[in-house]
């Protein structure tokens, strides 16, 4: 499968590119049945709403899976799924590359315990070379602004923010006079389970809690170029699978 040249325009422009109805249904099932098998056991690693809350309560609201690759084979088998290595290729100009360091990973918004996540760009706490870096989420349900939807600033990726313009966690600050106007040119798609947004590790997004009665999940993984080498000694400099071209 090949990009036409005004996706690749789309995703240069704007910072991400959503593929509609990309990957299989019934992959998009077993992947799902499969996360609520670890969501239930709430199987480590995972990220719990109260750690990235920060707060004191003893509950475990699980809300993200960590480290997927290697949990199940079906994880895997999308991880390195053959018809989206030609897209990626495309997008970093550069052979692909899994980065098992960062995201590798299924998220959830869980209804009512689930928290906002603020404006951000991935790379905040990433250490590489350069920025070339794709994330890949996968809608293994519907995805809709009500259960969290992410929300994109087009173009932001390009743009040379100020470090004030986020806090001490490099999130974007919303209260900022500068970040308002930008915050205004936030845009969303809503998600059938199969569809794929690929967004570079620098478009500014954010998603909502979510305040329906089922939960949300979703997978995410990242990409990078085989040229974009993780600095020495950062979390970044983790294992990694070169995916080559097997169309
Ligand atoms: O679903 C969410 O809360 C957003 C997740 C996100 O932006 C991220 O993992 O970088």
């Amino acid at each position: 499968m090949e990009l036409s040249q005004s996706q690749i325009n789309e995703f240069n422009i704007n910072g991400f590119l959503i593929l509609k109805n990309f990957a299989d249904s019934q992959l998009c099932e077993t992947l799902l049945s499969k996360a609520k098998e670890h969501l239930k056991a709430k199987m480590a690693p995972i990220e719990s709403e109260q750690e990235y809350l920060k707060n004191d309560d003893s509950n475990v609201t699980v809300r993200r899976l960590r480290q997927v690759f290697q949990r199940e084979a079906i994880f895997e088998e999308w991880m390195t799924y053959p018809k989206i290595r030609t897209l990626l290729h495309t997008l970093l100009n550069d052979t692909p590359v899994l980065v098992l360091a960062h995201h590798n990973s299924i998220m959830t918004k869980m209804p009512k315990e689930s928290s906002r996540t603020s404006w951000h760009q991935d790379a905040r706490y990433w250490h590489y070379e350069n920025d070339n870096l794709i994330s890949v989420w996968l809608a293994l349900d519907e995805e809709y602004l009500e259960n969290g939807l992410l929300e994109f600033i087009p173009g932001s990726h390009k743009l040379a923010l100020e470090r004030e313009q986020f806090d001490a966690h490099s999130n974007f600050l919303e209260e900022h006079p500068k970040n308002n106007a930008l915050i205004q040119t936030k845009v969303h798609t809503n998600l059938s389970r199969g569809d794929v947004v690929l967004f570079h590790c620098k478009t500014l997004h954010h998603a909502n809690k979510n305040i329906t009665d089922t939960p949300k999940i979703s997978f995410v993984y990242t990409i990078k170029g085989l040229h974009t080498k993780p600095i020495k000694n950062t979390r970044s400099d983790f294992e990694e699978i070169i995916l080559e071209n097997i169309d």
